[in-house]
C-alpha cells in the first residue's frame, strides 16, 4: 500500500490523468489514504486557481456552454478541470457532460480533466467530495476548475458555494425564469447568461433580467451575457468578463472571504461524514428512548463529551 500511495502521489505531482481520477475516487470513498493525498496537494496551485460554478435549470445548455468555454480556454493554453454534479438529467435528455466534452473533441486532451458526481443515491457528503475533487484538480494545475450543477435543490446550491464565481445560465422557453428570480437565485449569480439566444423569446428574457440587475455595482455583474453555446457565439466576451470579475474579487478581498466560507462548509460536511459511522455503530449497541431528537442529543453527548450541555 505504501508503494502504491507513493506512486499515486508521484503521479499526482506529474499531473497524470489516471492518478488524478484515482485520488478523487479514494477521497470520495473516504479511503484511509484520503488525508495523506489531500494534505500533500500543491497548496500554492490550490490557492491561485480559479473555481467557476455554472448553474441553471435542466436543459438550459450548461454542459454545452461548459464545452464551448473549455474550447476557448484551451485555445489560451489553460488547463481546465470540470466537476459535473448530476449531469444525467432524464427530464430534458441533456447528454452526460462527459459525452459532450468528448463530442467537442477534448477526450484525448490530457489538459481537460473531467469528473462526474451523482447527487442522488449517495449518503450526503457531496460538498466534501466535490470540494476535494476541485482541490485535487486545482493542485494539478487546472485553472479554472468548473463545477457544473443543476440549480434546483439545496445540496446543489451548497455545491455552488464552493465556487469563487458563479454563472447562472437561463434560456428562453423554459418558463421558470421568473420563479428563479423570485426564489432569490439571482443572488447567488455573479454573472447572468442567457443562452440559446438563437431561439424565440431570448430578447424578452434578456430585457427582463437586465431590469432586475439594475443597480448592481460592478459593470460585469449588471450585464446580461448572451450566448449560443452550440456555436460558441458570445463565449469570448463571457470569458473576458469572468477574468475581469475574478480580478476585482481578488483585489477587494471578496475572493478570500468566499474561500473561507466554502472551507467552513466543507469542514462541517466532513465532520458530519466522519461522525455518521460512529453514530450508527453506537446506536446499534445501546437501547435509547424512541424520541429521535432526544436520542440524537444523548448520542452526541456520549461521543463528544464537550457537548454534554447541549
Ligand atoms: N438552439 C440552441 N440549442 C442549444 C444551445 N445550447 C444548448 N443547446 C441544446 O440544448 C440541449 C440541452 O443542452 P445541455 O448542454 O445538455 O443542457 P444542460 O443545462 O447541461 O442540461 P442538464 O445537464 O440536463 O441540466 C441540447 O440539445 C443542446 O444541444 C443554444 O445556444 N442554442
Ligand atoms: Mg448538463
Amino acid at each position: 500500500m505504501r508503494n502504491d500511495l507513493n506512486a499515486l502521489l508521484e503521479g499526482l505531482h506529474n499531473r497524470d490523468a489516471r492518478s488524478i481520477a484515482r485520488a478523487i475516487s479514494l477521497v470520495e470513498n473516504d479511503h484511509e489514504a484520503a488525508e495523506v493525498i489531500l494534505t500533500s496537494l500543491d497548496q500554492q496551485n490550490v490557492r491561485s486557481s480559479q473555481v467557476l460554478g455554472i448553474t441553471g435549470s435542466p436543459g438550459v445548455g450548461k454542459s454545452t456552454l461548459t464545452s464551448s468555454l473549455v474550447r476557448h480556454l484551451r485555445s489560451q493554453g489553460k488547463r481546465v478541470g470540470i466537476v459535473a454534479v448530476d449531469p444525467s438529467s432524464s427530464i430534458t435528455g441533456g447528454a452526460l457532460l462527459g459525452d459532450r466534452v468528448r463530442m467537442m473533441g477534448h477526450a484525448l486532451d490530457s489538459d481537460v480533466v473531467v469528473r462526474s458526481m451523482a447527487t442522488r443515491g449517495r449518503l450526503g457528503g457531496l460538498c466534501a467530495a466535490a470540494g476535494a475533487a476541485v482541490r485535487i484538480m486545482a493542485a494539478s494545475g487546472c485553472s479554472p476548475v468548473i463545477i457544473e450543477t443543476v440549480g434546483v435543490g439545496q445540496s446543489e446550491m451548497d455545491i455552488i458555494r464552493l465556487a469563487d464565481l458563479t454563472l447562472m445560465v437561463l434560456a428562453p422557453g423554459l418558463g421558470d425564469e421568473i420563479q428563479a428570480m423570485k426564489a432569490g437565485i439571482l443572488e447567488v449569480a455573479d454573472l447572468l447568461v442567457v443562452n440559446k439566444t438563437d431561439c424565440v423569446g431570448a430578447e424578452t428574457l434578456s430585457m427582463d433580467l437586465e431590469a432586475a440587475l439594475r443597480g448592481r455595482k460592478n459593470a460585469c455583474q449588471s450585464r446580461v451575457f448572451k450566448t449560443v453555446a452550440t456555436t460558441g457565439q458570445g463565449i469570448d466576451e463571457l470569458a473576458i468578463a469572468i477574468d475581469e470579475l475574478d480580478a476585482i474579487c481578488r483585489s477587494s478581498g471578496e475572493h478570500d472571504r468566499r474561500r473561507h466560507s466554502s472551507l467552513e462548509l466543507e469542514i462541517v460536511d466532513w465532520a458530519v461524514e466522519l461522525l455518521k459511522p460512529r453514530l450508527l455503530a453506537e446506536l446499534q449497541e445501546t437501547a435509547y428512548p424512541a424520541e429521535p431528537r432526544q436520542t440524537a442529543r444523548k448520542l452526541l453527548a456520549r461521543l463528544c463529551p464537550l457537548m454534554i450541555d447541549t
